[in-house]
């Protein structure tokens, strides 16, 4: 009888040992089944990817089959308006900031060609966060000017992604605008609207004051410190209202595709008078319905469902709200159709937020003459530490931590005949900055940078450090000698 018992236990046991073992086993096939099926996902045709600038987006994929899709993108550095008057040299993918929409599905296997267009200063890459690979293709797709990378991967996951340039500096390229959506459609599309749109936020930072006119530089100070001057939706203030708002019927539906490129901020998505049916959260598989204000990260995205019930003006803010009436994070959507007594009725006048009389313009930029400071005499162990210090903070980013510098970029600082030639010049530029051609051991640059705001006492350590390095030509650098060239 005892034995029976236990023998009895004894398959139980070894009967559940086998159903946890199954189990387990089919767990793990559950958990690898998405991704393996979207690797086998056969292509068999190829196919050039239609590109669109924003606000629109190419037609949907729907139900086509997994193809090998081409992708043609070209990088242009071009001059463009930030707000009336206010001039800005963009970084862009494919002309337009953000960048040309891309749309696959999952299954596809992209061929990226990346080109960097001759008139390029800087080499680019790309970082598309829909790649399952090293840097997002960063590592494959760094291009100089005048060259053309191609690399591919298979489209794995379903999902709205951001891509942004992720060449050092990193956070000046994605300020200057170097960022866009890729979206990735599910097996069978997604499902039809009447009304598609691109919308994406970035914040910039520019050596002016909002509305200060003229040709405004990136200002990385201000891009460290998280100071935006402009936060906008579509690279500059007014890219989507009065004549450029984006429209719809009553009583149809719209999808917005809402990107961020940050670099640094993080959007409250708010569309005044209209409530989102549908979001697809951080533009993944997760729904959430009938949402006010949804959160789009920095480097994220969210796809936006609704019905427009009435005709109006509806206005697309971030809901931090001094950013949208203050600094450009405003947009407009025009609802047209039967008029309703329960309309919204948006009394905006296009341009309130425009620069002219709205904002004060006598502010100057930072004076970089005024606090001039004590001038205290440092040995020349400290001004190398203190000159270390700063240059690992300031100049570090474009010109490496060796002063290699980055070939077709940034001149090299480490043994470099330029700098040796000239201790006065040096000071110069990094006072006031320096823009056009120069050659730096044998190799051409044509860039800029810009003036750097640091008090004398820092020009003169920083400069002892640079000198004193790197097989430099050891000049010792005082406070003295960039006064005088400062007051030239
Ligand atoms: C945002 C990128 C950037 C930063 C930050 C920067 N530079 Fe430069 N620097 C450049 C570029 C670009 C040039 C070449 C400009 C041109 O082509 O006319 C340059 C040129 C120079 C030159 C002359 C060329 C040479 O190789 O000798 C010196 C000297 C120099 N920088 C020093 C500095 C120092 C010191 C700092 C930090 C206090 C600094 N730079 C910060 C981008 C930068
Ligand atoms: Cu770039």
């Amino acid at each position: 009888m005892k034995s029976t018992i236990k023998k009895f236990f004894f398959t139980k046991m070894l009967i559940g040992l086998g159903a946890i073992a199954l189990l387990s086993g089919c767990v793990n096939d559950q958990s690898s089944k998405k991704y393996k099926n979207a690797v086998d996902i056969p292509v068999n045709q190829e196919m050039i990817a239609e590109l669109t600038s924003p606000p629109f987006v190419p037609t949907p994929v729907g139900k086509r089959m997994a193809k090998k899709l081409i992708v043609d993108l070209e990088i242009q550095e071009r001059e463009g308006e930030m707000v009336s008057g206010v001039k800005y040299i963009y970084w862009t993918f494919g002309g337009t900031v953000p960048g040309s929409f891309i749309r696959t599905r999952v299954g596809d296997e992209i061929e990226f060609h990346l080109k960097n267009h001759p008139d390029n200063k800087l080499p680019h890459n790309i970082d598309l966060h829909a790649v399952n690979g090293p840097g997002g293709g960063a590592e494959s797709s760094f291009v100089a000017p005048g060259h053309e990378k191609v690399f591919s991967f298979k489209v794995l996951n379903p999902g709205l992604y951001v891509y942004h340039c992720a060449t050092a500096p990193v956070g000046m390229h994605i300020a200057n605008g170097m960022y866009g959506l890729i979206l990735v459609e599910p097996e069978g599309g997604l499902a039809p609207v009447d009304k598609e749109y691109y919308i994406m936020q970035g914040d910039f930072y520019t050596e002016g004051k909002y509305g200060e006119r003229g040709l405004q530089a990136f200002d990385m100070q201000k891009a460290i410190d998280e100071n935006a001057d402009y936060v906008v939706f579509n690279g500059h203030v007014g890219a989507m209202t009065g004549d450029n708002a984006i429209t719809a019927k009553v009583g149809e539906t719209v999808r917005l595709f809402v990107g961020n490129g940050g670099p640094n901020l993080v959007s409250s998505f708010h569309v005044i008078g209209e409530i989102f049916d549908r979001v697809h959260v951080e533009g993944g598989d997760l729904i959430n319905d009938n949402v006010q204000t949804t959160m789009i990260p920095a480097g994220g995205a969210a796809i936006v469902e609704f019905l427009v019930d009435v005709p109006g003006t509806f206005i697309l803010v971030d809901h931090s709200i001094f950013r949208a009436f203050n600094k450009g994070a405003l947009a407009m959507l025009k609802v047209e159709g039967e008029e309703n007594e329960k309309v919204f009725t948006g009394e905006i006048h296009d341009g309130i937020y425009l620069p002219e009389g709205s904002v004060i313009q006598s502010m100057p930029s930072l004076d970089r003459n005024a606090p001039k400071e004590e001038v205290k005499a440092l040995s020349f162990e400290e001004k190398m530490k203190f000159g270390k210090d700063k240059y690992m903070a300031t100049c570090v980013a474009c010109h490496q931590a060796n002063g290699q510098g980055i070939e077709g970029a940034f001149p090299p600082l480490a043994n470099a005949d330029y700098l040796n030639a000239d201790v006065n010049r040096a000071i110069d530029i990094v006072l006031h900055g320096k823009s056009g051609e120069i050659t730096v051991n044998g190799k051409k640059y044509n860039s800029v940078m810009t003036a750097q705001a640091l008090s004398d006492q820092d020009v003169a350590n920083v400069l002892t450090y640079v000198y004193n390095s790197w097989g430099n030509n050891k000049t010792d650098v005082t406070p003295e000698m960039v006064e005088a060239v400062r007051n030239k």
